[in-house]
Formats: C-alpha cells, sequence, structure tokens
C-alpha cells in the first residue's frame, strides 16, 4: 500500500513538471500585440517568439465569431482608423505576390487562416519563415512598425486575399 502511494506520488510530480518546463520557454514573448475589434474592445492578444529560422505567433482572441479568418501581418503599426485601413496592406518588404497557395513566393505578411470556435475563442499557434522581428528579413520592428489583423473571413490563398474587412487589429510591441 505504501508502495503506491509513493508511485502515485512521483507520478504527479513528474506530470506538473513537464508543463511547467514547456511554459517557461513561452513566459517572455520577445514582442505582443494586443488586439482590440472595431468598438475599440480588448479582444485578444499576440505573443510572438522569434525562433532560429522566423517567427512563432501565439494568438488567443474572444468574442470572434465562429469558423476561419484570415490573419495576417500589416505594413504599418497603427491600429486608429475606425476599419483599421491605417494598418495598410499585407506586409510585403520584398514585393511578392499575395497568396500562401499562389505561384511563387507569398507576401511576407500571409499567415494560415486561424478558427474560431461556437464560443467565440481562438487559440493558435502560427509560424512563419518570411519574417523576423528584428533581424535583416522583413523586419516586424521597421521603421513604421506593423500590425497583426483579424479580417471578417478566411483568406483565399490565391491572389486576392477575399477575406472581407478587418474585425481585430494590434499594433507590434517590443516587450520591455
Ligand atoms: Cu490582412
Amino acid at each position: 500500500m505504501k508502495q503506491t502511494t509513493a508511485l502515485v506520488a512521483a507520478l504527479c510530480a513528474a506530470s506538473i513538471a513537464g508543463p511547467a518546463l514547456a511554459q517557461s520557454e513561452m513566459d517572455m514573448p520577445d514582442a505582443t500585440a494586443t488586439l482590440s475589434n472595431t468598438d475599440g474592445e480588448t479582444v485578444g492578444e499576440v505573443q510572438l517568439f522569434e525562433t532560429a529560422e522566423g517567427i512563432l505567433a501565439r494568438v488567443t482572441a474572444e468574442n470572434i465569431e465562429e469558423g476561419w479568418h484570415g490573419f495576417h501581418l500589416h505594413e504599418i503599426g497603427d491600429c486608429s482608423a475606425d476599419d483599421f485601413s491605417s494598418a495598410g496592406d499585407h506586409y510585403a518588404p520584398d514585393g511578392n505576390s499575395h497568396g500562401l497557395l499562389s505561384d511563387g513566393p507569398a507576401h511576407a505578411g500571409d499567415l494560415p487562416n486561424i478558427y474560431a470556435d461556437a464560443d467565440g475563442n481562438i487559440e493558435a499557434d502560427v509560424t512563419s519563415t518570411a519574417l523576423t522581428i528584428n533581424g535583416d528579413m522583413a523586419p516586424i520592428m521597421d521603421e513604421d512598425g506593423s500590425a497583426f489583423i483579424i479580417h471578417e473571413g478566411p483568406d483565399s490563398y490565391g491572389e486576392e486575399a477575399g477575406a472581407g474587412s478587418r474585425v481585430a487589429c494590434g499594433v507590434v510591441e517590443v516587450a520591455s
């Protein structure tokens, strides 16, 4: 009986140690963006981590309509316009054409669609090897900054984004 108790205790300790270690890598994002909707309400956050070959963006959001949504990095760190047009187009410092599934390289700011569940929640980890936070290749923190945008509908991944209006916007800020 004593042995069983000891074993259970050991298993519990192991299961607590595992996730805690994994979590510590993500405790300190290199940059963040607070997402607001068109009513100016905070609806979520993007945490950005520099990786060996690009970036990892962890997206958490709420009160988003159920379904797939286009998710891009736009070229200007400005969400002040009511329709978020102030964030400009997709971030594309090397030019290129739009669309992850179009021929040739896509805009650096083209990212995979993200999904909001029936409760309006989004939890997604998105990686890109076309962006850096402060590096030489497509730096997110360039002179005019950058902003993440969540669109009303899904990106087509083709030449025309077709994702509709902008429902949430967040200016990227380097973590202090
Ligand atoms: Cu967009």
